[in-house]
């Protein structure tokens, strides 16, 4: 009799076991066919973020599965729940939510044994083409992961090449503009000599990064990454490595960096910590680059600043307020109304009835806050068709565009709204049913570029006062344009 139960026992117990590996094989075949093209087959990242326990701390379950379920806002990441069925998502979030075995190193070590040098000693120091070094555009083209060098005159193509997989965050000027600093997603830091045409050097600053900033001096490269939780100073002339300084907030905790950015007036990098309320400045021209800690109110997930760089204006992914901190005093000084989180790096400023406004489309709802920048209060939110994503304008144009890039219905419209007036003047759909986003002025402001987000996509070139296109280039998901002028003198019109 025992021994009879003890054999049903075994079966029941093998069956168990058999049931739990194949439910086990289940979740990681369906994190292979439906997450590892982005977040990467280990999890470590890749045109999404990575997603290991260490980086969801802010996510928390229900979240995750919701963002499973129905996709991430203001992100490229889609719903699956038409594919998966609820147990099979519930399934996916335990997965990633689950420590891997061991945590991938990538510290000094790592980073130097990945420095290439590709070209030795310098090259000339005159361009090697004919239009003006000014006025060029370097064009992201996401859909085959190249750049293009395109001739902001003629608005012709000069150059394209490969870059590294999946570029996101604005491409980084030195100060004359002669070279260009790229990061991809996985790490890879590319210094790219304009008037060369030529990529002088790489690093793999992380396995996981976030963006990049060049100090107002050219002489160093910040890079915050999101795995692991560092930021990595390098030499912009090799970009070989200075420093790893692990980002550890003030409490211990070990945090994501949110991005950094130079601050050219005030002769310092900024960063924001992604897990802890915490904002970073290291003046780059100080030995050992010190970190002065500033303590925020709320999470910084995106910010930006105002003209001066005296005022850091940040908000919160989940937030309903922005908040304004003070560079100099290190204070919060005041709070802001932005209903549907903003896209802070792609505020603009300009001045309105003599006052200094800023303006910032918001991911979740369908309006462009414009705000005062001397009293800080929402002087109006321009109603769009659409939820934007990025926004731009220039000092000689009196229009400001914005996209609605993250709208389900309106992603093909591009709203021109009247700086005068704080109105839409007018709505275009550049290609009606294609997706346009991105636009960049040139150096004079005359011009206008719209990306058309598509595999099979193109750049078109509108007339700044007319509001008509002029020129049309195919190019592969341009995903972002960057104008050599008009990044180096910090137009107020462009992202920095
Ligand atoms: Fe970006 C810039 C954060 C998703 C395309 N994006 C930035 C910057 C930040 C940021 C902090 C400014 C850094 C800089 O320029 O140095 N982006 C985030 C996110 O937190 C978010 C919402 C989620 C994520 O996946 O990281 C996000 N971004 C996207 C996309 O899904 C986009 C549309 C496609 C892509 O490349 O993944 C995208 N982000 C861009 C672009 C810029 C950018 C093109 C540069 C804009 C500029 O003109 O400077």
């Amino acid at each position: 009799m025992i021994k009879k139960l003890l054999c049903t026992c075994s079966s029941v117990m093998g069956l168990l076991l058999a049931f739990g590996a194949a439910a086990e094989q289940t979740t990681e075949k369906n994190y292979a066919d439906f997450c590892a093209a982005c977040h990467g087959a280990d999890r470590l990242g890749g045109a999404g973020t990575a997603l290991l326990p260490e980086n969801l701390a802010r996510l928390r379950r229900p979240e995750a599965f919701k963002t499973i379920a129905e996709g991430r806002s203001a992100s490229q990441m889609p719903g699956f729940a038409g594919k998966l069925a609820k147990e099979d998502i519930q399934a996916l979030v335990d997965f990633i939510y689950t420590p891997l075995p061991k945590l991938p190193v990538w510290g000094a070590d790592e980073i130097n044994a990945s420095h290439l040098q590709h070209v030795q000693g310098s090259l000339p120091d005159k361009p090697v083409f004919g239009a003006d070094p000014l006025n060029l555009f370097v064009v992201v083209e996401l859909g085959d992961h190249h750049a293009t060098i395109l001739d902001g005159d003629k608005f012709e193509p000069i150059f394209r090449f490969k870059t590294r997989f999946a570029l996101h965050g604005g491409p980084k000027f030195s100060p004359g503009g002669r070279f260009v600093y790229f990061a991809s997603r996985d790490g890879w830091i590319s210094k790219f000599d304009i008037y060369n045409l030529k990529v002088i050097a790489e690093t793999r600053a992380g396995i996981n990064t976030r963006n990049l900033a060049v100090s107002g001096d050219g002489k160093t490269v910040l890079v915050g990454n999101y795995l692991p939780h560092s930021l990595v100073l390098l030499s912009a002339e090799d970009l070989s490595l200075i420093k790893v300084i692990p980002a550890l907030g003030q409490d211990g905790t070990s945090s994501r960096v949110s991005a950094v950015y130079q601050a050219e007036p005030r002769g310092s990098f900024v960063a924001a910590l992604k897990d802890t309320k915490e904002v970073w400045e290291i003046p780059y021209g100080a030995k050992d680059f010190p970190v002065r800690r500033i303590a925020a109110d709320d999470y910084l997930d995106d910010f930006f600043f105002d003209q001066s760089y005296r005022h850091l204006i940040g908000a919160a992914r989940d937030g309903k307020k922005g908040q304004v901190i003070d560079l100099d005093s290190g204070k919060k000084v005041s709070e802001l109304d932005l209903p549907g989180m903003p896209h802070l790096g792609s505020g603009i400023t300009w001045e309105h009835q003599g006052r200094p406004v800023m303006a910032t489309p918001n991911l979740k709802e369908p309006l462009v806050s414009v705000i005062d920048m001397t009293t800080w209060q929402t002087v109006k939110q321009i109603k769009t068709q659409g939820s934007g994503f990025f926004m731009r304008s220039h000092e000689n144009s009196p229009y400001a565009w914005t996209d609605g890039f993250n709208s389900k219905d309106s992603r093909d419209v591009m709203h021109i709204i009247d700086k005068r007036t704080l109105e839409v003047a007018k709505v275009i759909r550049p290609m009606p049913g294609k997706t346009a986003a991105h636009v960049e002025f040139t150096r004079d402001g005359k011009y206008v570029l719209v990306s058309i987000w598509e595999d099979d996509g193109a750049l078109l070139i509108y007339d700044a006062e007319k509001l008509e296109e002029i020129k049309r280039l195919p190019m592969k998901k341009p995903s972002g344009k960057y104008n050599v002028y008009n990044k180096i003198t910090r137009s107020a019109g462009t992202s920095h």
